[in-house]
């Protein structure tokens, strides 16, 4: 039996990976987000498995304790939320493409396609990370989870009601968790069917808090460079236009704003009088 320490020192690779991942999937949706495009990431969560579930989960499905590195491979997990259904596949192909670079790609399991017995849906992908620590480079397994947020919100609920019952949930509860399920289900392919129109929203949204962004930024870099009278008029503009949905004429103040720009860089490196 490994004593605490050696535990501690055979988690500190799985951290890390953890850690690392959950930068990369992050990165990806917000550069979605950047360039004002749907991102088929909502969020992203992750952790390593707590020793007791790993002790508890090696004695469950037999895992002799000196192979646990080698056979279990959700010591790592990361947990990537999308909002519909579709999202998952893209997600899964953004991995694969991932897959030889950051990650080797080693099985999947597609439990959407063919849930469980319980009614647990999410794709899952095994994949073995190299992690470069102190210590040297170490390769581990990693499981990722990829499910919409409805399959998320019933898999939490039936994760804790299956640990308060240890496996055994009462029958009444277990059909009314599958109903459940039914229902998620229902719920993801409801949001399927209005996709378009709720991404488009989204996408207007990200796009109009973008340019305010770009705004506010250039009229603070005219402030901060001696402009004020210019930097005056382009924020009345803008108190002026920044509460319609008008996002032609908040476009049309941006590109006033950048082609103002140079010239007053110029006009200050002496190039302009
Ligand atoms: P951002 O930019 O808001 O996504 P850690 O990264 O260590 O702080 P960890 O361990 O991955 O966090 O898990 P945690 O703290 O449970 O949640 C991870 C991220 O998911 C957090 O964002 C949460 O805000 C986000 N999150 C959790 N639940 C929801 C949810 O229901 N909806 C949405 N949209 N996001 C959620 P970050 O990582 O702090 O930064
Ligand atoms: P955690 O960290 O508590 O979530 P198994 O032997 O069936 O337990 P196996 O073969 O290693 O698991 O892989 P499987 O079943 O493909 O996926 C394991 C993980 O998927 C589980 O981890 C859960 O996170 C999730 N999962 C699988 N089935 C269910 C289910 O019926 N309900 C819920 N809520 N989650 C499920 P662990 O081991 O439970 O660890």
């Amino acid at each position: 039996m490994k004593v605490i320490r050696e535990w501690k020192t055979m988690l500190i690779p799985y951290e890390q990976a953890v850690e690392e991942l959950k930068v990369k999937f992050k990165a990806i949706r917000n550069q979605y987000r950047e360039l004002s495009e749907y991102s088929p990431i909502e969020f992203v969560t992750g952790r390593v498995k707590k020793i007791s579930s790993i002790i508890e989960k090696a004695e469950r499905s037999n895992i002799a304790l000196d192979r646990i590195e080698e056979e279990m491979e959700d010591i790592a997990g990361l947990r990537v939320m999308c909002q519909f259904i579709d999202d998952i596949y893209r997600v899964v192909d953004l991995i694969h493409e991932r897959s030889g670079k950051d990650f080797e790609v080693l099985y999947e399991k597609d439990y959407i396609k063919s849930p469980k017995e319980s009614g647990y849906k999410s794709y899952h992908i095994i994949v073995q990370y190299p992690v470069h620590t102190a210590l040297g480079t170490k390769k581990i397994l990693c499981e990722f989870q990829i499910r919409t947020l409805a399959m998320n919100f019933w898999a939490i609920i039936e994760h804790s009601l299956s640990y308060k019952y240890k496996s055994q949930i009462p029958d009444n509860i277990r059909e009314r968790l599958r109903n459940s399920a039914i229902a998620a289900t229902q719920l993801d392919e409801e949001m399927t069917a209005i996709s378009k129109e709720v991404i488009n929203a989204q996408l207007l949204f990200e796009e109009k808090s973008n340019t305010i962004r770009d705004i506010t930024t250039h009229i603070q870099i005219l402030f901060s460079q001696g402009f004020e009278r210019e930097a005056i008029d382009f924020e009345k503009r803008f108190e002026n236009i920044k509460d319609d949905d008008n996002m032609l004429e908040l476009e049309i103040l941006l590109a006033d704003i950048k082609k103002a720009l140079p010239r007053y860089n110029l006009f200050e490196k002496g190039a302009l009088k």
